[in-house]
Formats: C-alpha cells, structure tokens, sequence
C-alpha cells in the first residue's frame, strides 16, 4: 500500500449491527493498523452503540458519535463528516459494519487516492464483484446505477456503492449542509457533487459480500427517495443549468481548479 497523504478516519454508519462491529473493525485494524474508526450509531435498538463504545474504551482508535435515532444513511454520514473535518484526518472512508465491505480490499483503495481526489469501491468494473446477493438486489443495484449514468451523464459505473475514500478537501470543499438525500441516494449525491466540483473520481474494484448477521435497511423509502432526486438531478443538468464536461471511461478524471 503507497503512504496515504495523511492519518485515515474510517467512518462506519451502525444501525442494529451488534453481531457485526466487533469484527468489521477488527478485520479494519489487521488490514489498515493505523487507521481510526468512527463509529456513527443511531441508538440502535439492539445495543450496537454501547459496543461500540466497549470497543472505545479500549483502543484509542476508535471512536464513537451518538446520535438520537434512526435518521437515515444520508445524515450520519454527514455528522461523521462534519466531525471528521474538527480533526486531523486528512484522509476519510466510507465503510459499512456488516462486513460487505471488505477491510481487505481498503490498502488498494487508499493507494488509488495517489491520484484522485475519491476512490470509489466499484462492484462492476473489471475485477469488481458481488458475492452471494439474492438476484433482486442485484437487479436493483445494476438498474439503479445505469439510471444513474443515463440521467446524469457521468461514466461512473458504480456510483450508489457505499466503499469509498475521500481526500479532505474534497469534504471542506462540497457543501455538506447543501445535501438533502437521507438514504442510500446520498452516495450518488457525494459522487455527483465531487465531478461537477471538478475532483478527480476513480473507481477501484472490490468485492462486495452480501451480510451474514443481521439484516439489510434498505427499503421501497429509501429507493423512492433515489428515484426522485437522481430524476431531479438529471432533467435540471439536461436542462442545462448545470452542464460540467466528462470525460469517458470507467476512470473519471476531473480537472479540479485549484
Ligand atoms: N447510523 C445509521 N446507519 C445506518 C442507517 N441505515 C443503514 N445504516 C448502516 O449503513 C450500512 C449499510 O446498510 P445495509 O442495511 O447493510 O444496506 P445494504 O447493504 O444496502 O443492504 C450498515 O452499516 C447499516 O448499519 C441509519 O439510518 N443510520
Ligand atoms: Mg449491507
């Protein structure tokens, strides 16, 4: 793995996940040892937020922020960013706890970050993978993510995937309080809003494993909200009141104007 360009903060969103923390950040710390964890949980129900704070109190890596109630992917990543940015790290990733992301694959993704200004973990570029997904969420991810192309003209293959690296500047850089998406559609909305800003967006491959604990938050909510804004995105850019330029190919390399 190449030198990341400063200390990393792994932000991981919890919501129910007691039997999948404590070896998603262990798997995180045997893969990237200097890495610290943010743990954002929602008071979940089964007790996620008092292991993670076990997991604090006994390693100086982690960390853990409270929040008072299940309010969506959309908003716990952006209080784990805001508090990301009160700090040092130079270097943010996005994480989920329930081991589909694996800590494994996050050396490739921080070596990327020497050229980019967001590496984003890609199930479909070559090398990408999905393991053991029942066929309906793979259907709903691969539909989901060519509408996106299609409505946005951006070549990003994978752009609703949730394993990702952020450089810092990109996160001081967007307007974090400007981002209104709750669920899952809040990662088309970073990825969106980091091209037309200019950064330089590269997708890495990864193997994403369906959980074996717990199980998924996704709901017909959360993909009604991607439809209607990825639609509103995509017929105000169409309309030209937003018009960036895009190259092609899997790799999005943005000139970013600083
Ligand atoms: N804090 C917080 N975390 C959430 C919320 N919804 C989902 N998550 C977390 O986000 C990650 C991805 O959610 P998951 O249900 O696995 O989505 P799926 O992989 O698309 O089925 C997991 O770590 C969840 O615990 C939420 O409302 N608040
Ligand atoms: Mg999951």
């Amino acid at each position: 793995m190449a030198e990341p360009p400063g200390p990393v903060l792994v932000v991981v969103p919890t919501y129910d996940e007691r039997e999948n923390l404590g070896s998603a950040v262990a798997r995180l710390q045997s893969s990237v040892p200097d890495a610290d964890v943010l743990v954002v949980d929602d008071a979940s129900p089964d007790g996620t937020g008092e292991l993670a704070d076990q997991l604090a109190a006994a390693d100086d890596r982690v960390r853990v922020l409270h929040r008072s109630g299940k309010a969506g992917l959309g908003a716990a990543y952006l209080d784990g960013f805001r508090h990301a940015l009160t700090g040092e790290h130079q270097v943010v990733v996005e994480m989920d706890a329930d081991g589909s992301h694996a800590p494994e694959d996050l050396p490739a993704l921080l070596t990327a970050l020497e050229d980019a200004d967001v590496v984003l973990g890609s199930r479909y570029v070559p090398g990408g993978r999905v393991v053991d997904w029942p066929w309906h969420r793979e259907v709903l991810s691969r539909g989901g993510n060519l509408y996106s192309r299609l409505a946005l003209g951006v070549p990003i293959r994978d752009i609703t995937g949730g394993y990702r690296v952020y450089r810092r500047a990109v996160l001081e850089e967007l307007d974090l309080g400007g981002v209104a998406s709750q669920g899952y559609c809040f990662q088309v909305d970073m990825a969106w809003r980091a091209v037309r800003a200019g950064f330089r967006v590269r997708e890495v491959p990864i193997t994403f494993t369906e959980r074996e604990r717990g199980s998924s938050k996704m709901s017909s909510t959360i993909v009604a909200e991607a439809l209607w804004r990825v639609t509103c995105w995509g017929l105000s850019h169409r309309l030209g009141r937003d018009v960036p330029q895009y190259p092609s190919g899997p790799v999005t390399e943005g000139a970013h104007p600083s």
